[in-house]
C-alpha cells in the first residue's frame, strides 16, 4: 500500500487525539503529560507542552525512563483528568484505564505495541503499517497532533525534525529523513525555518573548530580520530587544511568546497584502510539547519540540537530541554550548554572505563556485551551502546549493554544493531521482549534499537538467551509465540 493510503488512517487517529485534547482543555481538565527521557521524548513533550500552553491549559509534564505499575499508581495519586503519554507507556495506558476509567488517556507513540488499542485515542504508526523506526517518531506524531489542534503549531515542525534525528530515523538515502518525516521537513522548510543540504556530516558543523568537530564525530566512528582532538588536528594539518584563519578557528561551514572534498576523500580512504567500508557511506549526507537559530549555538544543526535534548534528559535536567523546545533561549540555553559539556565528559569517562579492561566488553558467538554493572548510569547506557555499536570490530553483530538499577533490583539493558543485521531477520525489539519475559522482566522497542529491564539475578541467563535468539534468527528460525 502507498504511504498516502496508510497515512489516511493514521491521520484519522491524529485528529481523534487532537479532538480529545481540545475537548479536555475546554472542560478545564488538569492534564498530566508523560514522556520519555531521550531526545525524541523531550521534543515530543516540548511540542505537546507548547500546544497546551497556547490553549491556556492546566498541565504538568513529567519525563521518565519508563512506565511501570509504580508510575501508574503515582499517576492515580495525582488525580489528573487526562494523561497524555508520548514516546512511551501505550501498553500501560490500558492498565491505567482499568484502574481509573474516569481518567481520559491519549497515547502518542511510535514503539511497537503488543496489540492495537481502540478504547482510547492511540496514535501509533505500526498499527497502520507505517514503520515507526524510520518513517515517523513520537515527536513527529506529537507535531501532527499539535498541528491538528491549532495550525499555528506548524512552527514546531523543526522540533519534530530534531526528535526524529535524535531517534536516528535518517535511514533514507544519504542520511535523509523519509516517510511521514518528510512531510514535517516540508512544513518546516515552507515556514522558512529549516534548510536541507548535502554536506560532510561532522558533529558540531556550525559550532566547533573543525578539528574538534572531527574529534566529536562518533557516527561514523573514526578510530584514532573520534575522541582524539590532537590526532584530528594533525590529520587536518597533513591535508593542508587550515584550522585557523586570522586567529579565528574555522568551523566545517567555513571550509571551501574543494577543502571539504579533500577532507572527505581522505576520511574515506582512512576508514577503508581500517576495514570500515561500511562507515564510508555515513560521511556525507543531508544536513538539517534550523536557520532561525543563532550561529554558533548547538540549536542550528538539528543533529546537534538532538544531542543537547538527549543530554538534558539523561543528566536529569529534562525541564531545560523542554523549555528550549517550547521557545526559551537565554538562560535556558546557557544551562543546556553546561549540561551538554557534562554529558560529554561522562560519556568519555564511561568509554574509557569500558576499554580499560578486556572483560568489560565481551564478544560472544552472536552478540557483544558491555558489562556496565553498577559503574555505568542506567540512563546513559543507551548512549554508550549507540556509540559502541558503530565501532565494533564486527559491526554485523548486535551489541547489548547493561547497567544496574540497584534501588529497583533491576538491570537496564540497551541493545543496538545495524540495518544489515535487521535485513537478515534480526528484530531486536522482538528479541528483547521474548528474552526479558522469560527472565521475568519486560522488553521491546525497535528492530535496530531496543531495551529491557530484568531482575538483577537473571542477567546471566538473559545474556545467554539473547545470544541464542540472535543466532536462531540468523539461522532463519522462528522464535516467537
Ligand atoms: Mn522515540
Amino acid at each position: 500500500m502507498e504511504l498516502s493510503e496508510r497515512a489516511a488512517d493514521f491521520f484519522e487517529s491524529v485528529s481523534k487525539a487532537a479532538n480529545a485534547i481540545r475537548e479536555a482543555v475546554k472542560q478545564d481538565n488538569y492534564i498530566y503529560v508523560f514522556s520519555h527521557l531521550d531526545a525524541d521524548g523531550v521534543a515530543a513533550a516540548g511540542i505537546i507542552g507548547k500546544a497546551l500552553y497556547r490553549l491556556d491549559a492546566r498541565f504538568r509534564i513529567r519525563i521518565t525512563q519508563w512506565v511501570d505499575e509504580k508510575i501508574v499508581n503515582e499517576i492515580l495519586e495525582e488525580k489528573p483528568q487526562m494523561v497524555i503519554f508520548t514516546d512511551l507507556g501505550t501498553d500501560y495506558a490500558s492498565l491505567l484505564r482499568q484502574k481509573a476509567p474516569e481518567i481520559k488517556v491519549v497515547a502518542l507513540d511510535h514503539h511497537q505495541i503488543s496489540e492495537p488499542h481502540d478504547d482510547f485515542p492511540c496514535v501509533n504508526p505500526h498499527v497502520y503499517g507505517i514503520d515507526g523506526a524510520r518513517e515517523i517518531s513520537s515527536s513527529g506524531i506529537a507535531y501532527f497532533v499539535a498541528k491538528a489542534i491549532d495550525e499555528t503549531n506548524v512552527e514546531l515542525a523543526p522540533i519534530a525534525v530534531v526528535g526524529a534525528l535524535g531517534d536516528l530515523q535518517d535511514k533514507y538515502e544519504q542520511r535523509s529523513l523519509g516517510g511521514l518525516n518528510e512531510k514535517i521537513v516540508e512544513d518546516a522548510k515552507s515556514q522558512g525555518l529549516l534548510t536541507v543540504e548535502k554536506d560532510l556530516i561532522l558533529f558540531g558543523r556550525e559550532t566547533r573548530p573543525i578539528h574538534k568537530a572531527l574529534a566529536s564525530t562518533t557516527n561514523p566512528f573514526i578510530p584514532g580520530i573520534s575522541g582524539e582532538e590532537g590526532k584530528s588536528f594533525a590529520f587536518l594539518e597533513n591535508l593542508g587544511i587550515k584550522t585557523k584563519v586570522n586567529d579565528r578557528w574555522r568551523a566545517l561551514r567555513d571550509l571551501t568546497d574543494e577543502e571539504k572534498r579533500r577532507l572527505c576523500s581522505a576520511l574515506a580512504e582512512y576508514l577503508i584502510s581500517k576495514g570500515l567500508h561500511y562507515e564510508v557511506s555515513n560521511l556525507i549526507g543531508y544536513v538539517y539547519t534550523l536557520v532561525k537559530e543563532d550561529s554558533w549555538t548547538p540549536l542550528r544543526d538539528a543533529r546537534e540540537f538532538a544531542v543537547l535534548l538527549n543530554a538534558t534528559g539523561r543528566m536529569n535536567k529534562p525541564g531545560v530541554g523542554i523549555a528550549i523546545c517550547m521557545g526559551d533561549r537565554g538562560a535556558a540555553l546557557e544551562e543546556a550548554n553546561k549540561i551538554l559539556e557534562e554529558y560529554r565528559r561522562t560519556i568519555n569517562e564511561y568509554l574509557e572505563w569500558i576499554m580499560e579492561k578486556p572483560g568489560r566488553l565481551k564478544e560472544l558467538e552472536n552478540i557483544y556485551v558491555v558489562y556496565g554493572e553498577d559503574r555505568i548510569d542506567d540512563k546513559i547506557v543507551g548512549a554508550i551502546s549507540s556509540i559502541l555499536s558503530t565501532s565494533l570490530p564486527n559491526p554485523e553483530k548486535p551489541l547489548i549493554a547493561y547497567a544496574d538499577v540497584k534501588e529497583e533490583g533491576l538491570v537496564k539493558v540497551s541493545a543496538r544493531t545495524v540495518d544489515a543485521v535487521v535485513a537478515k531477520g534480526v528484530n531486536l525489539g522482538e528479541i528483547m521482549q521474548i528474552a526479558a519475559e522469560k527472565c521475568l522482566g519486560k522488553g521491546g522497542g525497535h528492530n535496530v534499537a531496543a531495551g529491557a529491564q530484568i531482575p538483577i539475578e537473571n542477567v546471566e541467563v538473559f545474556i545467554k538467551l539473547v545470544n541464542e535468539l540472535v543466532g536462531k534468527r540468523l539461522a532463519g528460525e522462528k522464535i516467537g509465540g
